[in-house]
């Protein structure tokens, strides 16, 4: 099984996360879709990651996809959703909020350095919509009293508020400074210290 993309994209890190806790081996292929695209062409129509290629062949993408697979075929481990519903409507709620954050925050990125001239008013949005989204992780982070955001268990709400926490930072360093969401730091500093958490990583390179 192949799990395609670099570990500065939040989608394809908590993939990558998930797949190491519930206990699927995998082997990485950290390909850029734009300085590497051409090797995306026979694994689909998308150029996009995270990509997973199955065993016999299946592509996955898309990283809700990819773990709504994954949470079926684990062989190991308790689900990384919570079994209780309403706790599971809160993390796929606080999810959400996370990914979309995470996905405003990549199309930011490439507003930026993709076009000759950004729109202004396409940036102002987007900017808006990342403060918005961290404000509102923020104040997840801050209520909680368990080791983790759901309660005693390390699960999906936790990984993707922790990536795309990282990502934005990094690929957003003039809008986003240490101190301005301080739950949020103390909740990733915790998670990025986790061994599953370094071995997933790597530093934001920018697309060229
Ligand atoms: N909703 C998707 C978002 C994936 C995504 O935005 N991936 C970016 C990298 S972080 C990508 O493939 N970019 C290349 C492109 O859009 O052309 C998911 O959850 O997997």
């Amino acid at each position: 099984m192949l799990l395609i993309g670099q570990y500065d994209s939040p989608f394809v890190r908590r993939v990558a996360i998930a797949m190491a806790l519930r206990g699927i081996a995998f082997e990485h292929r950290p390909w850029s879709t734009f300085r590497e695209a051409d090797r995306f062409r026979n694994l689909g129509p998308l150029t996009k990651v995270p990509t997973l290629r199955l065993d016999d062949g299946t592509v996955l993408v898309d990283s809700h996809l990819i773990l709504d697979w994954l949470e079926g075929e684990a062989p190991a481990g308790a689900s990384l959703w919570p079994s209780e519903h309403s706790t599971r409507r809160r993390a796929l709620a606080l999810t959400g909020i996370a990914t979309g954050t995470a996905d405003v925050a990549v199309s930011l990125f490439y507003e930026k350095v993709l076009h000759a001239e950004p729109s202004r008013i396409f940036t102002e949005r987007r900017a808006r919509q990342i403060q918005d989204g961290l404000a509102a992780l923020e104040a997840a982070c801050a209520g909680v009293t368990t080791p983790f955001l759901m309660g005693e268990q390390l699960g999906h709400a936790d990984i993707a508020v922790a990536v795309a926490f990282r990502f934005a930072r990094e690929a957003h360093p003039d809008r986003i400074s240490r101190g301005q969401f301080p739950a949020l730091d103390a909740f990733a500093d915790v998670l990025e210290a986790m061994p599953v958490f370094q071995t997933h990583s790597q530093p934001f390179i920018a697309p060229a």
